[in-house]
């Protein structure tokens, strides 16, 4: 049977659009102690190796075009799996996508989100776009437009792995933000790292000054869980909330809190 291949990636790659498999992890926002979004990871399945994390596939398709296709790819599969559940999530949920910088201004990438709005509008469903970490972000005239234009969709923005790479102060001073995410590197020292602890904190202080929200991810244990709200926290996520989950998985978790409501 033919499988589409991906466009745009590096010589001797032979992924296929089937082989990307969406996972989710859900996002815990503090104040309401409720689940209203999730982060959507990519995993690719391998015959051999299984489900392959990111690390494991990003270098072969790291150009634009790669990255555009990959992306396109990853969020059809969102819509469909949303579509074939059936019905719309309890209250307004947030879907996070991790979005390289060179993605961003593309102009095929903002009709992927007006598209993916359009057809997940009777679900409740908003967008969130990741400014991922791993690429130098160029700050002209086409970045803007692209973010304004979103904006206007009601797409919010988060730096991803704030304080990271490429994911610096100066991206506060230019780009219109709406959420910060603490990375693993920090949250995981918290307790017993004053470094990580200082920079989470001014993370957070810093944020709230602006008027942005911050996720803290990687919260792996209940004692992180706790300090990262006394901290102030918007929302968590992590391995001690849930694992990144396959949709059915997914589903399922959304659908147990909905029932205690
Ligand atoms: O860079 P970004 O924040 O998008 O990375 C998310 C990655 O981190 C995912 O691949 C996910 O599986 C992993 N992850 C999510 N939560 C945790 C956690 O609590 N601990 C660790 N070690 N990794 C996590
Ligand atoms: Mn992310």
């Amino acid at each position: 049977m033919h499988k589409p291949r991906l466009t745009g990636l590096s010589a001797g790659t032979v992924f296929c659009e089937s082989d990307i498999v969406p996972y989710f992890q859900p996002v815990c926002n503090v104040a309401q102690n409720d689940c209203d979004g999730a982060e959507v990871l990519m995993r690719l399945w391998h015959p051999e190796k299984g489900l392959i994390l990111p690390a494991g596939f990003l270098d072969a398709v790291n150009t634009s075009d790669g990255m555009l296709s990959v992306t396109t790819v990853l969020m059809q599969k969102v819509k469909a799996v949303v579509i074939a559940r059936g019905y719309p999530f309890h209250n307004a949920f947030t879907l996070a996508f991790n979005i390289p910088a060179s993605v961003l201004s593309r102009p095929e990438f903002l009709c992927l989100c007006r598209d993916f709005l359009q057809d997940l509008r009777d679900y409740n469903i908003s967008l969130m776009i990741e400014v991922t970490e791993r690429e130098c972000l160029v700050v002209n005239a086409e970045l803007l437009g692209s973010l304004q234009v979103l904006r206007a969709m009601s797409v919010s923005i988060a730096l991803d792995d704030f304080g990271t790479g490429y994911s610096g102060l100066w991206l506060l001073k230019h780009l219109p933000v709406d959420n910060i995410k603490v990375p693993l590197e920090f949250t995981s020292g918290i307790i017993t790292d004053h470094v990580s602890a200082c920079i989470t904190d001014a993370t957070i202080q810093l944020a709230h000054w602006l008027g942005i929200s911050v996720t803290v991810e990687g919260v792996e244990s209940e004692k992180i869980m706790t300090s990262v709200k006394e901290r102030g926290a918007d929302f968590v996520q992590g391995y001690y909330y849930s694992r990144p989950l396959n949709a059915s998985q997914f589903f399922l978790f959304c659908d147990t809190l909905t029932q205690r409501y």
